[in-house]
């Protein structure tokens, strides 16, 4: 991964978070044309979301961002290109199939994965591996939730993810330089701590398409590549899985991948970080903040080594 250029996003181009929802509201009762765009929007609202504790109080990155400075290299590997190539993503209909060492493997419709809890907001900071890090308002629930569903069995150590891949519909794929289905993994306490999140939307609507839709993972301790997005498979397995960046550069990415500014990236520091929307740096904090919630996970391990 490049670092982009710092800065990465002038202020005149962001929409604050009022004037995105003030926005919103006049398309939603204006007329003509207005009121095209407004159905858009309202069809992929969610209604009555839950608060969460787990949600942090800082201030907001902006919807636009949020949604227009991505990752996800499916859709080209420059910063803009998501939201510009993912426009026509398919993603009805829409499948995750849950599979592996359970007792009732299953394949869940999308619709079943959105009536199978009440989706809450959740506040959570996110730190990418290159620098940058947001606060974005997720919507979903503990993907412990959609695990328990098929029954985990012991011999189900990890848990393998698999983004959706069809190079017809992602033509920049080819060009990212890694390599595709992208796939992701987590142990099976990382997998089923309260934190992790099975994610549906953000900023209380469905998933942009550049974001992840229709459903993603959402970790907020570990670097945002492990953040998986458009999840099709979860695979519960014995042994730690391979994932898409280490596979790529292992010297440089590790399976952990726990968020630490003690260590650093081999061509850069992780000491400090660049709020989006922020003109100075700020220090990056171990576990990305939640260390309170989740250090006992790597009680007695060295985070140098298992990085
Ligand atoms: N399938 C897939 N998931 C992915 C990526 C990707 O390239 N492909 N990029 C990751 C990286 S590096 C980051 S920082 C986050 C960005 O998520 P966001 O664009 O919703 O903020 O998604 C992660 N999930
Ligand atoms: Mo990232």
């Amino acid at each position: 991964m490049l670092i982009g250029k710092a800065g990465e996003i002038r202020s005149s181009e962001i929409t604050p978070r009022d004037v995105y929802f003030s926005r919103r509201k006049f398309l939603a009762g204006g007329v003509g044309l207005a009121v095209g765009a407004g159905a858009l929007r309202a069809a992929a609202k969610l209604e009555g979301l839950g608060k969460s504790p787990f949600s942090t109080t800082e201030k907001l990155t902006p919807y636009d961002a949020v949604t227009t400075y991505n990752n996800f290299y499916e859709f080209g590997s420059g910063k803009d290109q998501p939201a510009r190539f993912a426009k026509n993503f398919q993603t009805v209909p829409w499948t995750v199939s849950v599979e592996g060492h359970a007792q009732k493997p299953r394949t869940f419709d999308l619709d079943s994965i959105l009536a199978l809890a009440p989706i809450e907001e959740r506040i959570y900071r996110m730190r990418c591996v290159e620098g940058w890090s947001m606060v974005i308002p997720w919507a979903g629930y503990p993907l412990s939730t959609l695990l328990k569903q098929v029954e985990p069995l012991s011999k189900a150590r990890y848990v393998a993810f698999q983004s959706y891949y069809n190079s017809k519909q992602m033509p920049q794929a080819r060009f990212s330089g890694i390599p595709f289905p992208y796939v992701e993994g987590l142990r099976m306490d990382e997998a089923m701590h309260p934190l992790t999140l099975l994610c549906v939307g953000l900023y209380g609507e469905r998933l942009p398409n550049q974001n992840g839709a229709p459903v993603r993972i959402v970790v907020p301790w570990k670097y945002g590549f492990k953040s998986i997005k458009s999840i099709a498979k979860i695979k519960l397995v014995e042994k730690e899985p391979p994932i898409t960046w280490n596979l790529a550069n292992p010297r440089e990415y590790g399976f952990y991948s726990n968020v630490n500014p003690k260590v650093d990236h081999p061509r850069w520091s992780q000491a400090k970080e660049r709020r989006i929307g922020e003109f100075f740096k700020r220090d990056t904090l171990l576990f990305n903040g939640y260390g309170d919630s989740v250090s006992s996970l790597y009680a007695g391990m060295d985070l140098k080594k298992y990085y």
